[in-house]
């Protein structure tokens, strides 16, 4: 387990007055006092959201994460503690460039302290299909409709990860070696925005793509592009049209399948119903509906059809991994839910104060540590 300690950057709203004296001695003299009185009756709040982003901040408390990296090559493994929670889960995100596609391995560890692998899975962008339309609905029909032009994902150069916009965003790069095909990944360590006007709020335990394509030399004049996507899973694969995210009312226009391997667990797969097309006009994505492979049954097609052009870009492409804790924090906002700050491995000095493992109200008072950190006193 990391050895990071716990450091708490959030801006937050003080609970307490603030008492302002005025006192008038031969001149005017003013003094500022500051009272720390926490009130039970006004907080928690279950409404109140510091930064703005629509999501309270118990649910941001609860579902907070922290980031760890490893680039080896040109893969990268992005690992993702739950920050808070009597047993912090782990989320591990591993982009794979091997030759002719970009994989996407995603595990699911329940207990950070083995970090035993309950479940995986993956997804691969694996080909931009040039077809033509024969039967004119719009989608990649396989069976019937053969590709003029399969352009596998070319060879691929990781160019950077790091943290971007307001620091709890991080980001990697990967562009081909001929410059068309570019793919961005974010992360986040909170819930809030990509920024760049990308839509939606990406949640802590998911993976957002943008996927760009250019200079791409279309075969024939009327052709369709569909981007083909596979995702091996251990579980049933089926369509959605309403995602977690727009079922929580943080995304709209999405569209999706999702897995689920165990009771508590699921991996969702969701894009936008829109594109972008040469730089300007966005056009439907429309999808074949998922297809299981004849041959491997754990293996599912998807196809995201979308018209011809030069360029397009899909923007994001999500995958979220929804544990049950995820959607019990964001449903009951549970002002008294125990949070940890300081993990047991951390155990150490906090500026003179020792912590090994502090289960605490997720509403204590709040304490300045003598380092200047702060925390929140237990208040059970
Ligand atoms: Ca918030
Ligand atoms: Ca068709
Ligand atoms: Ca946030």
């Amino acid at each position: 387990m990391s050895k990071e300690k716990f450091v708490r950057d959030k801006p937050h709203v003080n609970f307490g007055v603030l008492v302002l004296l005025l006192v008038a001695s031969g001149g005017l003299m003013a003094a500022v006092s500051v009272f720390y009185l926490p009130n039970p009756l006004l907080s928690p709040s279950p409404t109140r959201d510091v930064d703005v982003d629509g999501v309270p901040d118990i649910v941001e408390d609860g579902g907070l994460r922290r980031v760890q990296a490893n680039v080896s090559g040109s893969s990268l493994s992005i690992t993702k503690i739950r920050a808070n929670g009597v047993s912090p889960d782990v989320v591990t995100f591993s982009i794979q460039d091997v030759p002719g596609s970009l994989n996407i391995a995603t595990e699911y560890a329940p207990d950070a302290a083995t970090t035993a692998t309950a479940i995986e899975h993956a997804l691969t962008y694996n080909a931009i299909l040039e077809y033509n339309d024969g039967n004119s609905n719009g989608m990649y029909d396989p069976a019937s409709e053969s590709p003029v032009q399969n352009y596998t994902i070319p060879a691929l150069t990781f160019l950077s990860f790091g943290r971007e916009g307001d620091q709890r965003l991080h980001v990697a790069r990967y562009a081909s070696t001929d410059g068309s095909f570019h793919a961005t990944f974010h992360t986040r360590e909170d819930y809030g925005t990509l920024g760049g006007g990308a839509g939606g709020i990406l949640s802590p335990h998911g993976l957002k793509t943008t996927i760009r394509l250019e200079s791409f030399s279309p075969a024939g004049p009327s052709t369709r592009l569909a981007l083909h996507v596979i995702l091996t899973s251990p579980a049933s694969v089926s369509d959605i049209s309403t995602t977690s995210e727009e079922a929580a009312g943080r995304a709209s226009d999405e569209m999706g399948i999702r897995a689920s391997p165990s009771a508590s667990v699921s991996f969702e797969f969701t894009w936008p119903n829109k594109a972008t097309v040469n730089s300007s006009v966005t056009v439907p994505v429309v999808p074949t509906p998922v297809q299981q492979d004849p041959l491997i049954s754990s293996r599912f097609h998807v196809y995201l059809s979308i018209p011809h052009a030069v360029k397009f870009e899909l923007d994001p492409i999500t995958i979220p991994v929804l544990d049950d804790r995820t959607y019990q924090d964001l449903q009951s906002g549970d002002p008294d839910r125990p949070v940890i700050i300081g993990l047991a491995a951390a155990a150490g000095s906090l500026g003179g104060i020792a912590i090994t493992e502090a289960v605490m109200k997720a509403r204590g008072a709040r304490i300045t540590f003598g380092d200047g950190k702060r925390g929140r006193i237990p208040s059970g």
